[in-house]
């Protein structure tokens, strides 16, 4: 065996804060440590980070979350992760301790600050060894890697992730990244387990009054944002495409927030040539999908989420994945998805019972 390749994705690393989804750093850590046995002395591994390994997005800066987002704010919330997580970054440490080992971070919609010189720099500092940077995909032979929000038309970064404005080099977002600062973080800060459940349909249909405070809120919201993208015209970060407008808008008045990208990674898969195998997260479902002769495998995610079963009012804590890839001689000899189990539990419905 030359080499093992496992992809991780969705773990989003926040502050610590009540918006913070990522709890099992326990898990996290065994899982480092179940690599870090005896009989991988020889075999050197490498860990992707398939995107959205750190939630900049959902994580404020002085209680605020601004627009414009510079490399100085980008770095005080990855210090805040540090704060938050010490156990997270000192089980990557240690595995990178092994020369053998080595880190490849890719970029998610939730982590674009990684873009930034500054902060590959202190990452690279926080975490010595081999630690590398590959943009929005990471080739190995016949496997592609990347996170998936780039197939996912309203959260696709553009060409220039950077861009000048103002004289000050600011992340250039995409619209839907602003909607949430604005309008979906103040409702995450008031029900901050909602959005870890889904069926989010299923959900909403339970919470009848939930569900219609949202619909108000939402609609109040989208006007009020149509008046501010026609005010601020000359603003980078208001410019949207009109599809992208449309799709946005029926996606919040339909009350769906679950992404619907399968069938876009299906068809990419069948259109890239030399990819037999997509590693692909960003919708937090884990699973295995052979199509002929390709095989697409999504990691889901190690954020604390839960799923609502149709059946039982019960909330069901999902459980982490992981992709074990494995190369000998340069080919892939074998690809899989792997459970992990977490120690989380179950909730029951009625926990939610006060937004009645
Ligand atoms: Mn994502």
């Amino acid at each position: 065996m030359d080499k093992i390749v496992l992809v991780l994705s969705d773990i989003e690393v926040g502050d610590g804060s009540l918006t913070d989804d990522f709890i099992d750093d326990d898990a996290f850590c065994s899982f480092i440590s179940s690599y870090l046995i005896h009989r991988y002395d020889h075999i050197p591994i490498e860990i992707v980070f398939n995107g959205d390994t750190f939630d900049f997005i959902k994580t404020g800066h002085n209680n605020l979350y601004p627009r414009y987002i510079t490399d100085d704010i980008s770095l005080k919330k990855l210090d805040l992760f540090a704060k938050a997580h010490p156990k997270f970054f000192a089980a990557v440490k240690k595995f990178l301790k092994k020369k053998k080992n080595s880190v490849i971070f890719i970029c998610g919609n939730h982590d674009p600050d990684i873009m930034f010189n500054s902060v590959q720099k202190t990452l690279k500092k926080m975490l010595p060894g081999k630690v590398a940077f590959s943009g929005f995909y990471y080739k190995q032979g016949s496997v592609r890697i990347e996170h998936g929000s780039q197939l996912d038309l309203i959260f696709k970064v553009g060409k220039h992730s950077v861009i000048t404005y103002n004289n000050k080099k600011i992340l250039n977002l995409p619209f839907v990244t602003y909607i949430i600062f604005e309008h979906l973080m103040p409702i995450k800060k008031q029900y901050p387990l909602f959005e870890r459940v889904s069926p989010k349909k299923l959900f909403l249909s339970k919470l009848k009054n939930l569900s219609r405070r949202f619909t108000v809120l939402n609609t109040k919201y989208f006007f009020k944002s149509l008046v501010k993208v026609i005010k601020n015209k000359e603003d980078p970060t208001y410019r949207l495409a009109g599809s992208y407008v449309r799709k946005m808008l029926m996606r919040m008045v339909n009350n769906h927030y679950d992404v619907a990208f399968d069938k876009m990674v299906r068809k990419f898969i069948k259109k890239t040539k030399g990819t037999e195998i997509l590693i692909i997260g960003h919708s937090h479902k884990a699973r295995e999908e052979r199509i002929k002769d390709k095989f697409i495998i999504n990691t889901g995610t190690w954020r604390d989420e839960y799923i609502l079963s149709k059946y039982d009012n019960v909330i069901r804590a999902k459980s982490k994945h992981f992709a074990e890839v494995i190369i000998t001689k340069n080919k892939i000899i074998g690809a899989r998805l792997i459970r992990y189990k977490s120690a989380n539990k179950s909730i029951d419905i009625n926990v939610f019972g006060h937004f009645q």
